[in-house]
């Protein structure tokens, strides 16, 4: 799934290829690479797109109170799971293909999930292990092991603490985040939750901002409301699962601000906006956050994910799916098999483009390393670009027999900005009489991966006709699939 790899933090192959290529003017057909337009991506945002899912941790207080939203005053003496195993929430994401997880380590009731030195509400008040436990570093040192990134949730909100809201509020948190972010890292995200935040300034977040930059310099910000100036990815407006169509990655930093006026806007992004900061999809497997028994019966079916999975990762977002870890602390069995099916159906579907080897025309093709055929190619490398002056093609995919699908994935070049914004997919038995795919006719965005699922369809030919843009197409990928169930 995760096939277009970066090499490294801050050169993606894509940028060097075109750095590379704008050296060599002395190579027969060498082109220049298309200029970006728009606002681009940053270093982490790239890196981010590219782990496509993430897992969500909801575990604490609430687990033991049967409780979704804490008021603080529950005594730690209640925490005490009686089988943690952080190897196995990790177990689970490996075999969903999932490479990245974020853990709640202090929710709005303020209870923490590690021994801090900053408060007396936390695990080492509780009897499990004796006060001697640290869910978090469970979680991280499982996740070194696994090899998968780790982020925070350190809930801006607090019930517990009665400095909430004020400049003493401001020290402890910063004291709480520059101890996760010394002693448990490398921590890939740092997740600033906006719910019950209104009292947190642009200050505040400005110092704490300040950290994570210093402290993880490769750490993403999920910001919302006043953390909107250092807003990596942003909320997407709802906890359905449902990015909007379309859905860009610019956006006008106001909107994140006053999101209670604009959230028309972080579901689909505004293709003027003027920052670039794409939608991350909050979701929990289960109706509620934390762990609840009498929800055992009502996790999300596989088909439910999977629609979740086109909603999301299907519309150029990332998916930050929740999975609550029970009085255990464990994942469920059940919810540990949806997941699994998930992955499976991911891995299964996408495994065979049918359209690779296929010969490729385009009516404004730029010549060069910029090669029709490099959108069937699964390399991170190469992708098709269009002529300066273009900002519509017809790009026809001859499959030489007739194949099969129902799922269609395209993506453009980030790296270059949003440049399509119109798109339609047909396809043909003979190349000459055409037939829309409904579900693929009148698109606008693409952007890092979009994702449509169809009734079957059988043709021999397929073409993506781009209808607008703002700059000449760059598409990295065409790929057409048949669903494995
Ligand atoms: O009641 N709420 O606080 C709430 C209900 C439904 C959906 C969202 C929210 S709060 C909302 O949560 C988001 C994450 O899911 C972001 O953090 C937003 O900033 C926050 O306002």
């Amino acid at each position: 799934m995760n096939f277009r790899k970066i090499i490294s933090q801050f050169t993606t192959p894509l940028v060097l290829m075109s750095a590379i290529s704008a050296f060599l003017p002395f190579r027969v057909n060498a082109q220049t690479a298309p200029a970006p337009v728009g606002p681009v991506p940053n270093a982490r945002q790239i890196e981010w797109y590219h782990r496509e899912m993430i897992a969500f941790f909801h575990f604490g207080m609430n687990t033991f109170t049967n409780d979704n939203e804490g008021d603080g005053t529950a005594s730690p003496r209640l925490f005490n799971p009686t089988a943690l195993d952080c190897r196995q929430w990790t177990s689970v994401l490996k075999s969903a293909g999932i490479t990245s997880a974020i853990f709640v380590a202090k929710h709005a009731d303020g209870f923490c999930n590690w021994p801090t030195a900053h408060t007396n509400y936390s695990v080492k008040n509780s009897p499990w292990k004796d006060g001697k436990g640290d869910v978090v570093r469970e979680f991280t040192d499982a996740c070194k092991s696994a090899g998968i990134k780790a982020g925070i949730y350190l809930g801006p909100h607090d019930r517990h603490d009665s400095r909430y809201g004020t400049d003493d509020y401001s020290d402890y948190y910063a004291d709480q985040l520059s101890e996760l972010l010394r002693n448990y890292g490398p921590i890939w995200e740092i997740w600033w939750d906006g719910a019950g935040a209104d009292k947190l300034t642009t200050a505040y977040y400005t110092r704490w901002a300040d950290s994570v930059r210093r402290l993880q310099p490769n750490c993403v910000v999920f910001g919302t409301k006043n953390s909107n100036a250092f807003a990596d990815c942003r909320w997407m407006g709802n906890e359905s699962g449902i990015s909007g169509d379309p859905c860009w990655s610019t956006i006008n930093l106001s909107s994140i601000k006053n999101e209670a006026d604009n959230i028309a806007a972080l579901n689909h992004g505004e293709l003027d906006g003027t920052a670039y900061v794409p939608a991350e999809v909050d979701v929990s497997i289960r109706p509620s956050w934390f762990y609840h028994p009498e929800e055992d019966t009502r996790v999300k079916t596989v088909a439910e994910l999977w629609d979740i999975y086109f909603n999301s990762v299907g519309r150029n977002s990332v998916l930050l799916l929740n999975y609550p870890p029970n009085k255990e602390g464990l994942i469920s069995p059940v919810d540990a098999k949806r997941s699994d099916s998930l992955g499976a159906m991911i891995r299964g579907t996408f495994k065979t483009n049918l359209a690779s080897g296929a010969s490729v025309k385009t009516l404004h093709p730029r010549g060069g390393i910029y090669k029709p055929s490099n959108m069937t190619d699964r390399l991170e490398s190469t992708y098709y670009a269009a002529t300066d002056d273009a900002r519509t093609d017809t790009i026809t995919f001859n499959l030489g027999t007739a194949k099969t699908f129902d799922v269609l994935m395209i993506q453009e070049v980030i790296e270059l900005g949003h440049r399509t914004t119109g798109w339609s997919v047909e396809y043909s038995k003979n190349g000459k009489n055409w037939l829309p795919i409904p579900e693929a006719t009148g698109k606008q965005s693409i952007g890092y991966k979009w994702l449509l699922k169809f009734k079957p369809v059988t043709a021999s030919y397929v073409r993506l006709r781009i209808t607008a843009g703002k700059a000449c197409p760059a598409i990295h990928t065409f790929g057409i699939y048949k669903q494995q169930m």
